[in-house]
């Protein structure tokens, strides 16, 4: 097809290594970042496929792996809203990615094309960026080609946080349109934010500052422009872990993913008790808090717990807004912790339904819903407001100067939070703006609720592709029999729970438990990864406590 005919010779400058197969899984493709270049430069392919199919709308490519270690990277697109890349596509991402020869590639795309009646006169437009990893500057090479070879119209944000690139696809789709979500640049990021979190704790307490893990990691940098930007004694901010510049640091004992996981503070930094610490990852979509008491003893403020703070914030407001018609509703996945989940429902009240891990798809239950808060307990989420929910708000008139203030923060937190996906620095300034609010420290706010003491593990198998599940991820379905043993192991431990599911990020099968005790918890989760690690190949060593 002539549309394709720089294809092939583009593509041989990035061949596919023959001997591995590439899977568009919970977060686009990742995998080890030198085994990526053929991948890369077809997601650019795609990526202009894509937006002809959208009518020349944008569509962006994030070069990252997020948590994952230095050594790896990742590539996915975004929709025009901001938004994951819509499900269908993602079995004609795999195609196109393990396609073995130049014409296997173009006959892959000519059924994409031909499947989605592209309009091949459409100019393709994409806008991509990546994080900091070392092998980012030769994947974004190999993207641009692949952006090059289908004559796309296509524009670099360079080094920003995944978050960052989210929110420009989707100002450029909404400009000049009732949806305009803002200016398509950083200033514009950064001052919509920052404006909204001013407007929100302006006459509250000055706050204590922030410590900030930003995982040696692209949210260093921005999170200090951030801070500029605010230029305000209501945000102060110190940043640790900020070294973009050294080998082998991004996410190495720090970060989101490493202070959820070991449940203990980051490399670098001595928590000091009474004063605020939260942890960005890799490329700082991701957000945790903790804080050590007066015994020195951490404390993690995880995924769930910030989405209990918004959701109780949001529904108090709702109620003091006196608006009919605003419903306030959680999404979480089967890593919440169960304490977490009787708390939504049995105290605060709301709505709550159980997602498949990825925020893919906790997005789109959430969009189900009247003002939805979603967060996977790793720390991943924020909240969306319907165009419904949009529409109730715009049309309310407060009958007394409270209501008119509960609608005010109603907007406001709508403007401060990043809707496109989450975002570690919007949801920290909401967070933020929440316990200035309330006048609230960490200890006050982790008093909600006492989460189960749970545990995440990993175990490395010959093939997690045997792993399948149901039930929202909470059963397994293959191998055979390895489920029934998970549940005989559960039913000897006192609100036992537990689950095992392959990454969709990590060469690696997860288990989670939780359990009435920090003991029980804990020989559950490791009897569980012991039965993987027998069952299923395992390789290394056998966990143990
Ligand atoms: C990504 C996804 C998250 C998911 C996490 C772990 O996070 O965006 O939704 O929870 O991977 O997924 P899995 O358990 O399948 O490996 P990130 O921050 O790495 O982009």
């Amino acid at each position: 097809m002539a549309r394709f005919a720089s294809v092939a010779e583009y593509s041989a400058k990035h061949p596919k290594p023959a001997d591995i197969s590439f899977a568009y899984g919970t977060a686009g493709f990742r995998t080890v970042g030198s085994t990526l270049e053929s991948t890369v430069f077809r997601v650019g392919l795609l990526a202009a496929l894509r937006s002809q199919s959208k009518q020349g709308r944008v569509i962006g490519v994030m070069i990252t792996a997020s948590h994952n270690p230095e050594c790896d990277n990742g590539v996915k697109l975004v929709d025009p809203m901001g938004e994951m890349l819509q499900q269908s596509w993602e079995g004609y991402c795999t195609r196109v990615a393990n396609a073995a020869t130049s014409d296997e590639l173009v006959a892959a795309l000519a059924e994409v094309a031909e499947a989605e009646a592209i309009d091949a006169d459409v100019t393709p437009r994409v806008v991509y960026a990546r994080d900091t990893r070392p092998s980012g500057p030769l994947l974004q090479a190999a993207l641009e080609d692949g952006l090059a070879a289908l004559g796309t119209d296509a524009v670099s944000f360079g080094v920003v946080t995944t978050p960052q690139l989210h929110y420009y696809v989707r100002c450029l789709n909404t400009a000049g349109t009732a949806a305009a979500y803002g200016e398509p640049t950083a200033e514009g990021y950064f001052a919509k934010y920052a404006g909204a979190y001013l407007r929100l704790v302006e006459g509250k307490q000055h706050p204590s500052p922030l410590h900030i893990d930003a995982a040696n990691g692209v949210g260093a940098p921005e999170v200090r422009k951030l801070a500029a930007v605010a230029a305000s004694p209501y945000l102060q901010i110190e940043v640790h872990n900020g070294d973009t510049g050294t080998p082998g640091k991004l996410n190495s004992g720090c970060g989101a993913d490493y202070v959820k996981s070991n449940q203990r503070a980051p490399a670098g930094m001595v928590l000091a008790p009474g004063s605020r610490y939260c942890s960005f990852d890799g490329d700082a979509d991701r957000i945790v808090y903790y804080y050590a008491d007066e015994h020195s003893t951490f404390h993690l403020l995880d995924g769930d717990k910030i989405s209990t703070l918004i959701a109780t914030y949001l529904r108090d407001l709702v109620v003091a807004a006196g608006v009919e018609g605003l419903q306030v509703g959680v999404v979480q996945t089967a890593y919440a912790n169960g304490n977490s989940t009787s708390y939504i429902k049995d105290t605060l009240r709301l709505p709550t339904v159980f997602a498949k891990t990825g925020v893919k798809h906790l997005h789109h239950e959430a969009e189900q819903m009247n003002i939805g808060v979603y967060f996977e307990a790793n720390g991943h989420g924020t909240a969306l407001f319907s165009p419904a929910a949009v529409a109730t708000l715009r049309a309310a008139t407060p009958q007394t100067p409270a209501q008119q203030d509960a609608i005010g923060r109603l907007w406001a937190l709508r403007d401060l939070i990043n809707e496109s996906v989450g975002d570690a620095m919007s949801d920290m300034l909401v967070v933020e703006a929440v316990l200035a609010c309330k006048g609230w420290t960490l200890a006050q706010w982790d008093e909600a609720y006492t989460d189960l003491p749970s545990r995440l593990l990993k175990v490395i198998v010959q093939d997690r592709a045997i792993f399948k599940t149901t039930n929202a991820e909470q059963t397994l379905t293959s191998p055979p029999h390895l489920q029934d043993t998970v549940d005989a192991l559960v039913a000897r431990v006192p609100r036992g729970r537990a689950f095992v599911r392959p990454s969709g990020t990590e060469d690696a099968v997860r288990v989670y438990a939780e359990a009435a005790t920090r003991a029980d918890c804990d020989q559950l989760a490791y009897a569980v990864a012991g039965a993987v690690f027998d069952r299923a190949g395992g390789r290394g060593e056998r966990p143990a406590e």
